[in-house]
């Protein structure tokens, strides 16, 4: 160890030397070395309770959607592969810990299960046994010198409110609210970072089609269902941060966020329509939440309004299929968060015109997306390593939104496996060399990053087929034994550095651009 860290040592005027002018040049100061990240700079790793706790009908827990689903009959993921058991994080938090501690973590990104809590979606009924759990996990972190970071909805809605109609109706607004207040009540006292929600964007989809790669709970209204989710989403979280200032803040003194899902947009050609059109798939996949958050005029973003309203009065609609926000809420909305969390994996590439169903938001975007060839693939085929967009994501969001703290709170590769994750190890060194580069040149403001995932785990529709861990478990084994990957040892060095080794540092595409 000692030796990497001194041929790093004697490396690293070479580095400064390379590409020294770089913060100068930007009318900024270099206060540290280009391949560091900052002092307080947090790392972590992140799971999500239904990939993997298991225990799914255990103590008292409740039926979530994704217990539903993957009950409904049939093979529903690529695998057949459920959440009942899953890496039975349920069971062994413990040696969880231990691994989070092995890879040098200050935060540990984990979702509450809604139903372990409330069985039935409302607090008229909590289930003692749930906050039991998490009280423990929670302290096993704490004892060993980890941060939780609370994840409140990673996707696994109770059961009970689906048949309410789900985030399509309004008044789940309300039941989330107090699932929130419960959750400060009982954990803020340890508890200092939170975030509302995991990537709407992406459970929406779960409201856009019912075919096998669909989401939970498949309902099949494109374009209709997934915009009332946006505006129901929007006030539980404005909401759920709005009581935190007024009841917890002044004595929990913990921070409150949303994790939003960032795709980078790539145009395909430098065409004046394909270039608005990225900029549209931004604003529909990323400003739909951040804008009303974020902007400093709030509200949904124009471009999305008119686009939506447009369609919806072409199809002999009498409004728009966007529900639109009132003033009262747009100024609830707009400042509710403390930071940004950001989940970003992946650029796909970006042509003008139509696709998609009639009505859908993919059709109201005018933006047809397509693979970018030339680049690596996972086995979940939506996941390329493209290592640059995450720099043009963050300069972009930090444009948008400017002085917004960002957490990176997701980035990962999927691969078939094995222990020798090479593909994944790049994929790391890689993107992390693309976000000192946003940090350290562009100014983006960045606070910390988290890496998906801890473990193997149940990965949606795609079952165990493809792993994200950090750690593989061994899902044959009743035990679940857990091993690291070549990656967890790089990213523990990494994360106990605080710095890239040279070899990981590389130029980057965006700044060879300018
Ligand atoms: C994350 O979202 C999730 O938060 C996490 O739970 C999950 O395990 C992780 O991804 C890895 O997948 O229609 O087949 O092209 C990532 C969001 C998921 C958005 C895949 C785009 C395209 C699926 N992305 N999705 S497909």
């Amino acid at each position: 160890m000692y030796s990497r860290v001194a041929a790093y040592h004697a490396q690293q005027g070479h580095v400064l030397e390379a590409d020294a002018d770089g913060p100068q040049r930007r009318g900024q100061r270099a206060d540290r070395p280009r391949n560091r990240f900052p002092d307080d700079f947090i790392f972590g790793a992140a799971t999500a309770a239904y990939q993997v706790e298991g225990a799914w009908d255990l103590d008292g827990k409740g039926e979530s959607i994704w217990d539903h689903l993957l009950h409904s009959g049939g093979k529903i993921t690529d695998d057949g592969g459920t959440g009942d058991v899953a890496a039975d994080s349920y069971h062994k938090f413990r040696e969880d810990v231990q691994l989070l501690k092995e890879l040098n973590v200050d935060v540990y990104r984990f979702s509450i299960s809604w139903p372990r809590i409330l069985p039935d979606g409302g607090v008229d009924r909590v289930n003692q046994a749930g906050i039991d759990y998490y009280n423990k996990v929670i302290d096993e972190l704490l004892a060993h010198g980890i941060q939780p970071m609370v994840t409140m909805y990673h996707w696994d809605l109770p059961q009970k409110l689906q048949d309410l109609g789900g985030w399509a109706n309004p008044v789940l607004a309300d039941y989330f609210v107090d699932y929130a207040e419960l959750l400060f009540e009982k954990f803020g006292d340890r508890v200092k970072l939170w975030t509302t929600f995991n990537d709407p964007c992406t459970f929406a989809g779960g409201y856009q089609g019912a075919d096998g790669k669909a989401l939970a709970p498949r309902v099949d209204l494109p374009g209709v269902a997934d915009y009332l989710l946006a505006r129901t989403v929007l006030i539980a979280h404005a909401r759920a941060f709005r009581l935190y200032s007024h009841r917890f803040r002044h004595v929990q003194k913990g921070r409150v966020g949303i994790t939003l899902c960032c795709t980078w947009f790539e145009p395909a050609t430098s065409s004046v329509e394909d270039q608005r059109a990225a900029e549209t798939a931004l604003q529909f996949e990323l400003g739909l939440y951040a804008h009303p958050i974020f902007s400093r005029e709030g509200d949904f973003p124009v471009v999305v309004k008119q686009q939506v309203e447009a369609h919806s009065k072409a199809e002999g609609r009498r409004r728009s299929r966007l529900p639109p926000l009132t003033s009262h809420e747009i100024a609830e909305i707009r400042g509710s968060a403390d930071f940004l969390g950001l989940n970003h994996y992946t650029t796909r590439s970006v042509r003008a015109g139509e696709s998609g169903r009639v009505p859908s938001m993919q059709h109201d975007s005018g933006a047809v997306t397509s693979h970018l060839e030339s680049y690596p693939v996972s086995p979940a085929p939506w996941l390329r390593c493209i290592p640059w967009g995450f720099r043009k994501t963050l300069r972009w969001v930090s444009a948008q939104y400017p002085g917004c703290p960002i957490v990176i709170t997701e980035n990962g590769w999927g691969d078939a496996g094995g222990l020798h994750d090479d593909m994944r190890l790049t994929y790391f060194s890689a993107y992390l060399s693309e976000l000192l580069h946003a940090i350290n040149e562009d100014g983006v403001k960045v606070f910390g990053y988290i890496a998906w995932s801890l473990l193997d785990n149940l990965e949606w529709i795609f079952g165990y087929t493809v792993r994200f861990g950090l750690y593989h478990v061994d899902f044959e084994d009743p035990d679940r034994p857990r091993k690291a990957r070549a990656s967890a040892k790089f990213l523990a060095e990494v994360f106990r550095t605080k710095q890239l080794l040279p070899e990981h540092f590389k130029p980057s595409a965006v700044a060879s651009d300018k």
